[in-house]
């Protein structure tokens, strides 16, 4: 077997006994050349982009600038996460669930071990270890990523705590995940991302893109993270955390479920339009949340990464500054356009669109051109600590009291701007019954409403219905559950979006923090509660009370369509679909009857 080595060539070894010898089967199967153990070094990462710069896969761009900053252009075929090769490996194909893609065990296994057998050969092949969530966090977990990408390792680098630390807290223990990865040569039809919850492993193949292989994030974060939830009894959620401070210093910490590339960075670093003078916003999380139920009987999230990937396209210094200020440095941009002087562009930046660029492919693009000069699902990978809004309580091995949770999706019709759940199992009936338009996020068609419940259709890791069981279990744990909210930053009327959006979203969220703390009015609607007329601060907003009527209306019509839709999902879920949750949609069809077309709001 090939010795291994840190990043200089000097021979390491690997104390902990468990890790070694799976180590040493993963270099049996993909016999490498080299073998690198990563440290989480300052001194690696040069090393690392060095190599990375002299292999072509960055490219580094104006580093007075943008220090530390460079470019990558993914493969073509190769630009989002696949669901439809995404698979979840139970025993059971009922484990799995109806809305996952399951593969027995030894099916996947053997099929992948063909393709993993000298994968790494004339490569390299790092070892990354690393830890989801703060160090000493009784929440955190610790994982081990075998890859043959520098991209990969990089990427780690920035959205885990990884390297030395990893292994430390380890320590001898053998609960780690184990992550196999290899680009392969990148054939879509050579390309499946595997999960086996029951073995706390993944293997993925084929891909270098995002959540197909940072495996800390969507893989053990989410589809793993939500199977060990279950077990565990705490919840692995798509989520942003954020605080809320007022201008008397009062803290409230809300989480929010948006599907992928509906708003969740943006909401969790935005800035309060001027009317909230002195009201901030603290980031804790852009993406995903792990929640317990703490001692006092509240509800406590971290956030398990220490990065943000996130959406370029859209993003400014108009739309989301701390965003703009977060990438300034060290960030790895992926398929964004280049400018002629080293500096990135993407559509929705500030300025003037250039004349020239270089596209996210490479190619000579001009301005007026028909396509697109970034990736709509284009990103960046940023630390943390680069946001000027980052919570001091982001790395606390507690986490943060949760006062409220938000469900939301992109949707043209039907969901109002918010609404509020009479109680936690209503709460849970609108976070199950969540729809959003698909997004350049995965693979295939953008703009199709699905049902996407909790944001985690793509993410849960196992059965559907048995997750929203899980949900409505939490409720005999939790004394003081978060108060649970639906909102809509997404309804159109002619084709334009009726709601500003991003920092005015702080309206929204005022009322939703006065709710959750008993303290303002709401009306009561057969859905749900919703602010009464002004209830929602809207001074100094410069749009029309027309526009805000539309954003904010019911019709009973659009919901009865929607809940035939919301019933199709629920028939599809199968037999463990929660009878609570089956319930709560009758009563509401029952209710709307009962109004004879004759109610509405708006
Ligand atoms: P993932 O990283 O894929 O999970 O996405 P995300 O949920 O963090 O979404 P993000 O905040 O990156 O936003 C995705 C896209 O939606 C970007 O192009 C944003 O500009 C746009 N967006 C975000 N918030 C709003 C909003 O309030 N209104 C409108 N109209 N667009 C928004
Ligand atoms: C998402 O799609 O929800 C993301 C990006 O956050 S990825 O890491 O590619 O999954
Ligand atoms: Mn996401």
């Amino acid at each position: 077997m090939a010795q291994i080595v840190d990043s200089f060539g000097s021979p390491v070894t690997i104390k902990n006994a468990q890790v070694a010898s799976w180590v040493a089967e993963m270099v049996a199967l993909t016999k490498p050349d080299h073998v690198v153990l990563c440290d989480g070094s300052e001194a690696e990462k040069q090393r690392l982009t060095e190599i990375a710069v002299a292999a072509g896969v960055l490219i580094p761009l104006d580093q007075q600038k943008l220090p530390g900053c460079y470019l990558h252009r993914s493969n073509p075929n190769d630009v989002a996460r696949v669901e439809n090769l995404t698979f979840i490996c139970t025993p059971t194909k009922a484990e799995a669930g109806s809305t996952n893609n399951w593969m027995a065990p030894d099916e996947a296994y053997a099929k992948l071990a063909k393709l993993f057998d000298g994968a790494h050969t004339g490569r390299t092949m790092y070892v990354v270890p690393y830890v989801m969530g703060p160090i000493g966090s009784s929440l955190s977990k610790v994982g081990v990523e075998v890859t043959d990408s520098v991209y990969v390792v990089l990427n780690m680098r920035i959205m885990t705590r990884m390297g030395r630390q990893a292994l430390d807290m380890l320590g001898e223990s053998n609960d780690f995940n184990r992550g196999l990865h290899s680009v392969l040569d990148c054939n879509p039809d050579r390309r499946f991302i595997c999960h086996f919850p029951q073995d706390n492993t993944i293997w993925s193949v084929g891909s270098g893109y995002g959540g197909n292989v940072l495996l800390g994030k969507k893989c053990l974060a989410l589809r793993v993270g939500s199977y060990l939830g279950k077990k565990e009894g705490w919840l692995a959620e798509h989520m942003l955390i954020l605080g809320v401070e007022s201008p008397e210093g009062e803290m409230t910490y809300v989480a929010a479920a948006f599907p992928s590339a509906c708003g969740k960075t943006n909401f969790a670093m935005m800035i309060p339009p001027k009317r909230f003078k002195g009201w901030k916003i603290w980031t804790v999380g852009d993406d995903i949340a792990w929640m317990r139920v703490g001692d006092d009987g509240r509800l406590y999230a971290i956030n398990p990464e220490a990065g943000y990937f996130g959406v370029a396209p859209g993003t400014s210094y108009k739309s989301n500054p701390n965003a703009m200020k977060t990438v300034l440095k060290d960030t790895i941009f992926t398929n964004v356009a280049l400018t002629a002087d080293g500096d990135v562009w993407w559509e929705g930046k500030d300025g003037e669109v250039p004349d020239e660029l270089t596209d996210w492919q490479g190619r000579p693009w001009k301005k007026g051109s028909t396509e697109k000069a970034a990736h709509p699902n284009a990103r960046f990978t940023a630390p943390a600590s680069n946001n000027p809004v980052k919570s001091k309580f982001a790395d606390d091995p507690e986490g943060v009291p949760i006062s409220a949770i938000i469900f939301g999706g992109r949707r043209a019709t039907t969901i109002p701007l918010v609404m509020q759940a009479f109680n936690w199992t209503n709460g849970v009936f609108m976070g199950a019954t969540l729809g959003s338009e698909t997004t350049a996020a995965a693979t295939g068609k953008v703009g199709v409403v699905r049902r996407d419940p909790m944001a985690m259709l793509p993410f849960c890791g196992y059965d559907m219905g048995e997750y929203f069981a899980h949900w409505l279990e939490m409720q005999s744990e939790i004394a003081y559950p978060p108060k649970v909210f639906l909102v809509n930053w997404f309804r159109q009327k002619d084709g334009k979006f009726l709601w500003p959006g991003f920092g005015e979203n702080m309206r929204v969220l005022k009322w939703v923090v006065d709710r959750a703390r008993l303290r303002v009015g709401g009306q009561e609607t057969p859905f749900g509660w919703v602010p009464k007329a002004g209830d929602l601060d809207l001074s100094g907003l410069d749009i029309s009370s027309e526009q805000v009527d539309a954003a904010t209306s019911i019709d009973l019509d659009e919901w009865r369509l929607e809940l035939e839709s919301q019933g199709e999902f629920f028939e599809a879920t199968g037999p463990t679909m929660p009878r609570a949750l089956k319930l709560q949609r009758e009563l509401l069809l029952a209710r709307i009857e009962s109004m004879h077309g004759k109610w509405s709001v708006g």
